[in-house]
């Protein structure tokens, strides 16, 4: 309780039902997307719910969003206790010498420099933390190439690595803890994106990824973990 997090890509899927799920546990959530109408729905939600949240509309990768958000935050609080970056973009799936170099930039600047610029805006407010989660969310091609995922696989794959990296650099500060979430397939616009002919219903919804992000933010684990969403 009394907590301060902060959650990219928080208008829908994974990110909106963890920032509900952070709401219920007594944070105040700041919810970061491009969509005003969607992230007003989840505010209006956890308002109902009993829970404190702030909207912030904005396209992670338009280049001055990031360091502007840090700014009017560190106006308002002190610390920021958790960061979920879940902000993400698929692209085409297709092969690696078909990828078209505009739209593979915006999925890296998406899934990997807009995370970044998060770590480098938030550091100060995140050590200021008496503990602090990040939590990146990955995926299992990240670890392992899938043929025609090539643009979105390797967002992901360096972005676990600049996880671990960061995980690495901020062991010392034993307060911060770096988390690796693969949520591995859950119902969302993204899962239907990639899988159209897939009925929805095979898949896990939302709200099973949420609470075990939930559950790790609440439990005393190791830093810099890669760590795996049950299925069901
Ligand atoms: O996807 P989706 P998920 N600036 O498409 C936001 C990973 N993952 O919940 O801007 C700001 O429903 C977008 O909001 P809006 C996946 O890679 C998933 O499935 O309003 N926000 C929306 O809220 C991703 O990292 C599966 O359009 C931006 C959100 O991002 C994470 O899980 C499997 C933005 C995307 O919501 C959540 O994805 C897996 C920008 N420029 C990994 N661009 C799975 N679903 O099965 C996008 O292995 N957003």
């Amino acid at each position: 309780a009394g907590k301060l997090a902060l959650v990219t890509g928080a208008s829908r899927g994974i990110g909106a039902a963890t920032a509900e799920a952070l709401a219920r546990e007594g944070a105040h959530v700041i919810l970061v997307a491009r969509t005003a109408s969607a992230l007003e729905e989840v505010e209006d939600r956890i308002h109902a719910a009993g829970g404190s949240a702030t909207i912030a509309p904005l396209d992670l990768i338009d280049g001055t969003s990031i360091p502007k958000l840090a700014e009017a935050v560190r106006q308002r609080w002190e610390a920021l206790d958790i960061m979920v970056l879940n902000a993400g973009m698929l692209g085409s799936l297709t092969p690696v010498e078909h990828l078209d170099v505009k739209e593979y930039g915006r999925v890296l600047a998406t899934n990997l420099l807009a995370p970044q610029a998060l770590i480098a805006a938030f550091d100060p407010m995140i050590r200021k933390a008496e503990r602090a989660d990040i939590i990146g969310i990955t995926s299992s091609v990240g670890s392992k190439p899938r043929a025609f995922w090539g643009g979105y696989a390797s967002s992901k794959a360096a972005f676990e690595n600049l996880l671990g990296t960061y995980a690495d650099e901020t062991e010392h500060a034993a307060r911060i803890r770096v988390h690796i979430v693969d949520p591995g397939a859950t119902r969302t616009r993204m899962r239907q994106l990639a899988f159209p002919g897939e009925e929805p219903e095979k898949v896990k919804p939302p709200e099973v990824v949420a609470e075990f992000i939930l559950g790790r933010v609440l439990s005393d684990v190791p830093t810099g973990e890669l760590v795996r969403a049950p299925d069901a």
